[in-house]
């Protein structure tokens, strides 16, 4: 693994000062400032203009209190957030995320990532993200209404179609989406369909956005495994978490004929040496919002769920983490290579631990860094946008189509820009340096921004 060049670590060490205590931000601006040894040497201006620094800061943060009413008449109290990172390519793009753990650190790594992945894309979207810690767990409809109204509340004075263009994440799909569109719409009087993504289709939204991050990643992997002569077919697969991303996943796996044997939530993971049983997965987790462990029990024989050791020491050809930052560590690693693991690919946001990824790049196996593995699902939120923008609906085929390109495109954009600068293989270093060059290019045309 590349070290940080001595010329960025001052910058690095401000970085760590001026943001303390924010550890998962720190993990993600390292990991981008380890790439860009040779891209400094090649284009020094970056540093003299301070282009490094001014990257790493958000153009705006915003924290807001969210005071709501649950079902007993209690008055509630959360913290909402939206982190504006970065502007020069387009609007601020990127999802709310509904968890316990949300504060200000998590949002501001995401949205620095956000910025980048965007970039990868290359279609006209900036780099933000929001949300709250706020717990949907066990809430009902009516409370989770509730709490979208009152977030919205203050969020719509910071939207718009040209401004920031929210969308999903963890704990927010189409429900809350729906509940966010309909406030925001009661509160301006004007039907804009271009400040959310991720809507349903009947008011605006975009056919394969659903699907789009899972499908995506599975292109951007079986990418990444052509290139060495290997075929996703017949390969077992182990994903984590049972969320949008897991789901579509497993959905686009299978469909390429390959086998995923295991999957997960944030209790305990499930093992079916038949091949997870999709339907049965989506009615337990997007129709009864029940836990993993029912499987088992509505499966019948040949499953089995345990609470013990990690989804990671199940032996798989191919590991897709799609559940949360970090779920998996230097041991999952270790065990993962041990086992004989060919591919890894993040559909989750930083879900691989730094020793994990140094781990897998030793080891010589293939690793898709989320940035641009898991693109394609704020990729088709700017077709959406497209979409929304010309008053037009594409077909399910068209708009699949135009994600398949895109992934495409970006694997090949890392893959290349890996070669260039001497590391052929490295999608860390190629993702880290193409989505970087883009936003730099852009500011410095822009003068100091
Ligand atoms: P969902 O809320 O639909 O699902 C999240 C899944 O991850 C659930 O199975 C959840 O289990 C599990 N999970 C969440 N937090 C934790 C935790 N702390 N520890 C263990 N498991 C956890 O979210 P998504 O599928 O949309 O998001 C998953 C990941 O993909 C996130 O990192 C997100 O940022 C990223 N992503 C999402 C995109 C999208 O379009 N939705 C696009 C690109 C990336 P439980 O129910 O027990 O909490
Ligand atoms: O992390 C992500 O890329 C997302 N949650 C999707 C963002 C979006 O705007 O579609």
């Amino acid at each position: 693994m590349p070290r940080i060049d001595e010329k960025l670590l001052p910058i690095f060490d401000d970085v760590l000062r001026r943001n303390a205590g924010e550890t998962e931000f720190h993990q993600a601006v390292e990991e981008v400032l380890e790439s860009l040894g040779a891209v400094i040497a090649k284009h020094p201006e970056y540093v003299d203009n301070a282009l490094i620094e001014r990257i790493c800061e958000p153009e705006r943060q915003i924290i807001f209190r969210i005071p709501w009413v649950d079902d007993k008449g209690q008055i509630q109290i959360n913290r909402g957030f939206r982190v504006q990172f970065n502007s020069a390519l387009g609007p601020y793009k990127g999802g709310l995320r509904f968890h316990p753990s949300v504060n200000i650190g998590i949002i501001k790594f995401l949205g620095f990532e956000q910025t980048f992945k965007n970039a990868l894309t290359g279609l006209p979207i900036g780099g933000g993200k929001g949300g709250s810690d706020f717990n949907p767990r066990g809430r009902s409809d009516g409370e989770i209404m509730r709490f979208c109204q009152s977030l919205m509340i203050e969020l719509h004075r910071h939207l718009g179609e040209y401004t920031d263009v929210p969308a999903g994440d963890i704990g927010v799909g189409a429900r809350e989406i729906g509940f966010l569109f309909g406030q925001y719409k009661r509160l301006t009087n004007r039907f804009e369909a271009g400040i959310l993504t991720g809507k349903g289709l009947i008011y605006g939204g975009s056919r394969a956005r659903t699907e789009a991050t899972g499908y995506g990643l599975v292109y951007f992997v079986d990418q990444m495994l052509k290139r060495k002569g290997i075929d996703l077919a017949d390969k077992r697969v182990v994903v984590s978490g049972s969320g949008n991303v897991a789901i579509y996943t497993i959905e686009k796996i299978t469909e390429f004929g390959g086998k995923v044997i295991a999957c997960s939530d944030s209790s305990g993971y499930i093992v079916d040496e038949a091949g997870i049983d999709l339907d049965l997965l989506k009615e337990i987790k997007l129709v009864r919002r029940e836990r993993i462990a029912e499987y088992v029990q509505l499966k019948g024989t040949g499953a089995y769920y345990t609470e013990q050791g990690s989804i990671w020491d199940v032996p798989c050809d191919v590991a897709l983490p799609s559940a949360t930052q970090n779920e998996l560590n230097g041991n999952d690693a270790t065990s993962l290579i041990r086992n004989g693991v060919m591919a890894v690919s993040e559909g989750a946001n930083m879900p691989c631990a730094s020793e994990a990824v140094r781990l897998f790049q030793e080891a010589g196996i293939l690793f898709g860094p989320a940035k641009a593995a898991n693109a394609g699902g704020v990729a088709t939120s700017a077709l959406e946008m497209q979409q929304n923008a010309s008053r037009d609906s594409w077909t399910f085929e068209e708009t699949e189509a135009r994600l398949a390109a895109i992934m495409r495109r970006i694997h090949d954009d890392c893959a290349d820009t890996a070669e260039t600068y001497g590391a052929p293989g490295n999608y860390v270093l190629g993702a880290n340096i193409t989505g970087f060059v883009r936003v730099a290019e852009a500011m410095q045309a822009m003068g100091v921004i």
